[in-house]
């Protein structure tokens, strides 16, 4: 039987900030605190400049964002859905700074807690979380991007030492980092490094020119006979489920980062719909734009939905990768539709940096091609479903 309950709210429709405990609706208003003084006074312009000021992630540190979900070592040990729900609001902000902290939380300390040595995350991790020093994850290569098993970074031993050569590509935080976690093929497997970016060969110049993620750095990293001694290699692991199992730390962060670039651009859509008039009217009583409002509000609700079930199946030790795949794919891909029609309503305005939406559309370019584009999570869940795999 239908209740006598309030109208919806139009920014949370089916009342999803009800499946949140009381401490994560807290982290929740932290953190969206956060990013509406801090970020979004400022973000128009950081993406033009093309810059994210270092001092954010000691400010992110502060907040415990850094390597929230993991345990020990200076990390705030919280939840999966913590995570997600920090991911959320700070790419409510924007995808260039929730990119700096999934790389450092899930790309960089991630490998370095699962599969280091004592010594490696006594000596990273507390700095790390402090946003003290910054991490960058080096996997992809100018000829190895979704297949990254093709790589041709090697390393090779020279007595007790190992040398590094290789190129990677497209690195997030590669030209502000401390220290790289780079991936190199070996005569035991493929083989992660913990590379501190002042050893000599080691370079991390930007890649220019960028349209997408602008409030990000992103670089190539050149290792020329880069010298490391024995102890840099991570211990735990010598195979491709080394890097992989980072990206599902990672692609889990971003199934909930999409949805909060979509809340900000369907949000911005609403209230320009409502005041905006032509032919007298409101463009929110055109039945055209309501059409667009609502594809977009229920997507969303969709989105956190499948954001908040994943994020307890984590919790519980119940989420495969493949439920991962399932969500970046569908989250991102939604978000991306949602950003372009918002950006739609907005018309002639829709196009400037004085309104969000296409800041975030042109993010969420990359967002749907990085941590596996949308056609490998195809057929991710493809093989998830036939038993045959269709990647080669
Ligand atoms: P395959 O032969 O199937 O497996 C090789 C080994 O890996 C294991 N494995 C996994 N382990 C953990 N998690 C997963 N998701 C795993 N998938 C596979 C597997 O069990 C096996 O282990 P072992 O011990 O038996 O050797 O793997 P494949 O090489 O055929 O790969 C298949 C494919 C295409 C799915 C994979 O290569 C892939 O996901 N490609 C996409 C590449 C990608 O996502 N790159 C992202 C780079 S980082 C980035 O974009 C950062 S963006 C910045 C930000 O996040 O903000
Ligand atoms: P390609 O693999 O060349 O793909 C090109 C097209 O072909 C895509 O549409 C793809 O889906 C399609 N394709 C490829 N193979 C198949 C197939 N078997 N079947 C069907 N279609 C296929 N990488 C890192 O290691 N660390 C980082 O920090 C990082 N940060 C990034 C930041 C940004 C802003 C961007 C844009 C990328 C970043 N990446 C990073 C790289 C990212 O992971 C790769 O761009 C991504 O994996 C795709 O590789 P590619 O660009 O070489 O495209």
């Amino acid at each position: 039987m239908a209740t006598t309950a309030a109208r919806p709210d139009p920014r949370d429709f089916l009342d999803i900030a009800q499946l949140l405990t009381p401490e994560e609706t807290m982290l929740r208003d932290t953190v969206r605190k956060f990013v509406t003084d801090r970020v979004l006074p400022n973000i128009a312009e950081w993406f033009e400049q093309g810059i994210l000021p270092r001092e954010l992630a000691q400010e992110v540190g502060r907040l415990g964002l850094l390597g929230m979900h993991l345990e020990g070592y200076g990390c705030a040990g919280g939840s999966a859905v913590d995570y997600g729900i920090a991911c959320m609001e700070l790419e409510a902000g924007d995808s260039g700074l929730r990119s700096m902290v999934s790389v450092q939380g899930s790309l960089a300390m991630y490998p370095i807690w699962a599969f280091g040595s004592e010594e490696q995350k006594s000596e990273w991790l507390p700095a790390m979380a402090a946003g003290e020093a910054i991490g960058c994850f080096g996997l992809t290569e100018p000829d190895s991007g979704s297949d990254p098993a093709s790589m041709r970074t090697h390393a090779r031993r020279d007595g007790s030492d190992w040398i590094i050569n290789g190129t990677k590509m497209w690195i997030s935080n590669g030209s502000v980092a401390d220290v790289a976690v780079v991936w190199a093929r070996t005569d035991d497997g493929i083989r992660g490094f913990v590379v501190p970016t002042d050893t000599p060969g080691f370079s991390a110049p930007d890649i220019g020119g960028k349209l997408s993620l602008r409030a990000s750095h992103t670089s190539e990293l050149v290792l020329d006979d880069v010298r490391l001694p024995a102890e840099a290699v991570l211990p735990g692991v010598a195979s491709m489920r080394g890097p992989l199992s980072c990206l599902n730390e990672a692609r889990y962060g971003i199934a909930w980062g999409s949805m909060g670039a979509a809340r900000a651009c369907y949000e911005s859509a609403l209230s320009y719909a409502t005041e905006r008039e032509q032919f007298g009217r409101p463009i929110a009583s055109f039945q055209l734009t309501q059409r667009k409002l609502v594809e977009m509000m229920v997507a969303i609700n969709r989105g956190l939905l499948v954001a908040h079930h994943i994020g307890r199946m984590k919790d519980a030790g119940n989420l495969a990768p493949q439920h991962v795949s399932f969500a970046k794919f569908d989250n991102v891909r939604a978000a991306l539709h949602i950003a372009r029609e918002a950006r739609s309503v907005l018309g002639a305005n829709g196009i400037t940096l004085e309104y969000p939406v296409m800041r975030h559309m042109n993010n969420l370019e990359s967002v749907y091609t990085y941590e596996g584009t949308n056609e490998i999570h195809t057929l991710i869940l493809g093989h998830a479903i036939t038993g045959i795999q269709a990647f080669s």
